[in-house]
């Protein structure tokens, strides 16, 4: 059996013996190589850790894991979120898996198609708010206080900790601490978790720590404005989000690092996501493609560190987006089936 991540890093999570090994085999994802886009620009110790294999196809599940047994540890019935969808995937993944009902809020129009058929195939209460994220996470908040309950946003303090799970593999994965970590940014839990992953290896091993790169998309940039967005704008819709939650401690995970959080187009996101499923292998959802944008943007101004071991964080798996996997392709006519037709198809 894959032991989930509260088994494996009980030691460094907040859980006692009697906290429930809630799993569905989450974390323990591949940390691969770049075969291609790193060394066309000069990187030759290029890693992707492919959070989109775990079981409800995002990294959310790392912390959901930990979310939930603490959820039921304390006699919760329902868990409750506001999402972009792959929180809502998970928290209801999870919930199934207890027996807990599982609310989920989303903007009406506003996530991934096979993020809204996750949830509803789930089993979970699934609501649609005309409005943002923000929105629907103002509102889920005000709500939290009902007996029963626990908010599982990244809010959640233990959000952040099973996440954090994610950087002690990458060093155990890679046998050494990367010099630079290129991660997307939205509502800002992820870089926060990571950063206290590596930050916590530091204190107990000495190690050093890797930069820290959040990429934020043009149209939801608020961390790089310096201000919140009121009417957040991306093609990249897991990370259309104007006023992230976790603002401070991801401004800090960029400054103790000495790192960076900038903004990539939606072209750029658009061009890092088709390269990596057509020069790597690896499907990923837009929003996943926005740290390797801001990767090759950096290589291009040859402010990246071609020598050092470098990780891209790939967030989410890209069947979730379907629609985003085929844009501007054309899905081919019927051939008749014969040799003939098919011998000329091929060319
Ligand atoms: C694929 O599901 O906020 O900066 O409600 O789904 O920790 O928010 C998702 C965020 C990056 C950004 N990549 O992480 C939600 C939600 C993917 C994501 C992010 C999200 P945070």
């Amino acid at each position: 059996m894959t032991p989930g991540i509260i088994e494996r890093y009980a030691a460094s999570l907040p859980v006692s013996a009697t906290t429930p090994r809630i799993t569905l085999g989450e974390g323990s994802t591949p940390l691969v190589r770049s075969s291609r886009i790193g060394p066309s620009i000069g990187l030759h110790q290029l890693y992707f850790k492919y959070e989109g294999l775990n079981p409800s196809g995002s990294f959310k599940d790392r912390g959901m894991a930990l979310a939930t047994a603490k959820a039921v540890e304390a006699g919760a019935k329902t868990l409750l979120c506001a999402s972009t969808g792959n929180t809502s995937a998970s928290a209801s993944a999870y919930a199934s898996r207890c027996g807990l009902r599982a609310v989920v809020v989303v903007p009406a129009g506003g996530i991934a198609a096979g993020k809204l058929a996750q949830a509803l195939a789930y089993g979970a209460t699934v609501l649609t708010v005309k409005g943002t994220f923000d929105t629907a996470l103002k509102l889920v908040r005000q709500v939290a206080d009902q007996p029963g309950v626990a908010l599982v946003n990244s809010v959640n303090p233990d959000r952040i900790e099973g996440q954090k799970t994610a950087a002690f593999e990458i060093v155990e994965q890679l046998r050494e601490v990367p010099s630079e970590l290129f991660i997307p940014v939205g509502n800002g839990g992820n870089i926060t978790a990571y950063w206290r992953g590596f930050s916590e290896l530091a204190r107990t091993q000495g190690s050093s720590r890797p930069q820290m790169h959040g990429a934020q998309a043009e149209g939801a940039a608020p961390l790089v404005r310096g201000k919140p967005v009121a009417r957040p704008r991306t093609v990249a819709t897991a990370i259309r989000i104007g006023n992230p939650a976790s603002w401070e401690s991801a401004i800090a995970a960029r400054d103790e690092s000495g790192g960076s959080i900038e903004a990539v187009s939606d072209a750029e996101i658009m061009a890092a996501h088709r390269r990596l499923a057509r020069e790597e292998g690896l499907l990923v959802e837009p929003a996943s493609a926005a740290g390797v944008a801001l990767l090759l943007a950096r290589a291009r101004e040859g402010t990246v560190r071609r020598d050092q071991p470098i990780v891209c964080v790939l967030t989410g798996h890209g069947l979730k987006d379907p629609e985003a996997l085929t844009r501007g392709l054309t899905i081919p006519a019927a051939v008749e089936p014969t040799l003939t037709a098919l011998r000329r198809a091929i060319g």
